[in-house]
């Protein structure tokens, strides 16, 4: 196979066992015939095997946001594998674990004081859920079973995750075996009264009402929680009304119904805050997490969850001896984890990278709508540190304008993300301002060279 530097960016040296690989969420038989990658990586770029740089524009999988092989990350990693690899996560506890609930705890709003880890955001969203279901439970409105989660939410892949959210593509193939009673509130995205915003848009506040309906169909009394990304990110960034998410919280709130924010890219910053919920001035009963807790160096995810559900739960009637709750991971809050953990939060909150996310978001904000007017641009969004730019797709051949994008991005030393087609940004807080510019400018030229059909 010939090495085509348009289409692929890999050494034939690199891929001994492709053929045996099964990559997720990636079209296989096209990846094969045209392989992408990465060998190396530090601060905010990637090597690729056939040596190019490549600036990280969604931060690894909205993941890294302290930029790549930090020292004190590798230096953590390296002590806790010599002194504690692995410690059982059952009946024993370890102190880099117990000491990171500590600090998420302080980092979260108000009342959200304990914190259950996992390992991804699939599970953390899964873990969530039965927590919802055996809060009510435990409280003895058992029929309180129902989840509500949202059209174009992204809530991971496990079962709880897929039924929860609203992504067609990865509900359509298992739905006869989804979680039962789960309902949908609709997206917020309306191109025709917000393209082109900065920021949160104004129009759509009233599609919060939409739960009132729900709760109108189903009765309160079956409805368990309410799950949503405060900002929908894997569907390409779709920003929440001014005053929406207050509106679901009034609404969970007068019918004891419990709020959970799915900040699995929305925490540890991205939105200029510890979480989104502080961002945006509204408290959920549950937080899910993952991702950026370990700048992606190690899985790890989690729950943070307020104080009465946890109560909830230890104030069961059995023995103390007794199990409250039957759920867990062989490695929920891994010691290498925690210690990255650590690390992690040493770096984003002593450099300040939390403030540096949020002061470069007129930066970015300026460049993406800088794209407003180029060949097929139906739609610019952006708020926190974070926005997407929806292009016109070729004719009969959806999402093929995008990867093609992608592509030529790789070419000129530039890793985006893209859904569909749209591509999404979610750059690392370390970038600088020649940086983002360079990425706005290389995307600039990938829109002009697919105007055309190919
Ligand atoms: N919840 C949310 C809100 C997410 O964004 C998950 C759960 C699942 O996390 P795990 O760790 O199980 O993958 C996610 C993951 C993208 C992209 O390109 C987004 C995610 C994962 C991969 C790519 O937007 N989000």
């Amino acid at each position: 196979m010939p090495f085509n530097p348009a289409t692929e960016t890999a050494d034939p040296a690199t891929l001994d066992g492709l053929a045996q690989t099964w990559l997720p969420f990636t079209p296989n038989r096209y990846f094969k015939r045209h392989p992408k990658v990465v060998v190396g990586a530090s601060g905010a770029h990637y090597r690729t095997s056939d040596g190019r740089e490549l600036f990280d524009a969604l931060s690894g999988l909205w993941c890294c946001p302290i930029g790549h092989a930090h020292p004190r990350v590798v230096e953590a990693l390296s002590r806790q594998a010599a002194e504690l690899d692995y410690a059982p996560a059952f009946q024993v506890a370890h102190p880099g674990a117990l000491k990171l609930a500590r600090r998420i705890t302080e980092l979260a709003p108000a009342g959200l004081g304990k914190v259950f880890f996992t390992n991804s955001g699939s599970e953390s969203v899964d873990t969530a859920i039965k927590m919802a279901i055996g809060y009510h439970r435990l409280r003895g409105e058992g029929g309180r079973h129902r989840i509500i989660g949202r059209e174009r939410g992204y809530h991971g892949v496990g079962f709880g995750g897929i039924s929860a959210g609203g992504m067609v593509a990865n509900r359509k193939m298992f739905g006869s075996v989804m979680l039962p009673g789960v309902d949908h509130l609709p997206h917020t995205w309306s191109p025709q009264h917000m393209a082109f915003s900065k920021g949160q848009p104004t129009w759509g506040t009233h599609l919060a009402d939409e739960l009132e309906r729900l709760i109108g169909l189903h009765d309160a009394s079956t409805i368990a929680a309410v799950i949503v990304e405060p900002v929908q990110g894997s569907t390409g960034v779709i920003v929440p009304p001014v005053g929406y998410l207050q509106k679901l919280r009034e609404t969970c709130t007068r019918h004891g119904i419990l709020l959970i924010f799915d900040e699995v890219i929305t925490g540890f910053g991205r939105l200029g805050t510890a979480f989104g919920a502080q961002r945006l001035d509204v408290t959920p009963d549950l937080i899910t997490f993952a991702k950026g807790i370990t700048n992606g160096t190690v899985p790890m995810g989690g729950v943070i969850v307020q104080g009465d559900i946890h109560d909830t739960f230890m104030g069961v009637q059995a023995p103390e001896y007794a199990v409250e709750f039957m759920h867990g991971y062989t490695y929920s809050g891994h010691p290498m984890a925690s210690a990255v953990g650590h690390a992690v939060l040493d770096v984003l909150l002593g450099d300040g990278l939390i403030e540096r996310a949020r002061s470069l978001e007129p930066v970015l904000e300026e460049g993406l709508h800088s794209l407003k007017g180029e060949p097929g641009v139906t739609d610019i969004r952006n708020f926190g540190f974070c926005g997407a730019v929806d292009l016109q797709s070729w004719p009969g051949q959806p999402g093929r304008r995008a990867l093609r994008v992608f592509e030529i991005a790789m070419t000129m030393g530039v890793l985006l993300r893209f859904t569909g087609d749209t591509i999404a940004m979610g750059p690392p807080f370390i970038a600088t301002h020649d940086e983002l510019h360079k990425m706005v400018d290389v995307l600039r030229s990938a829109i002009r060279l697919t105007a055309d059909p190919q």
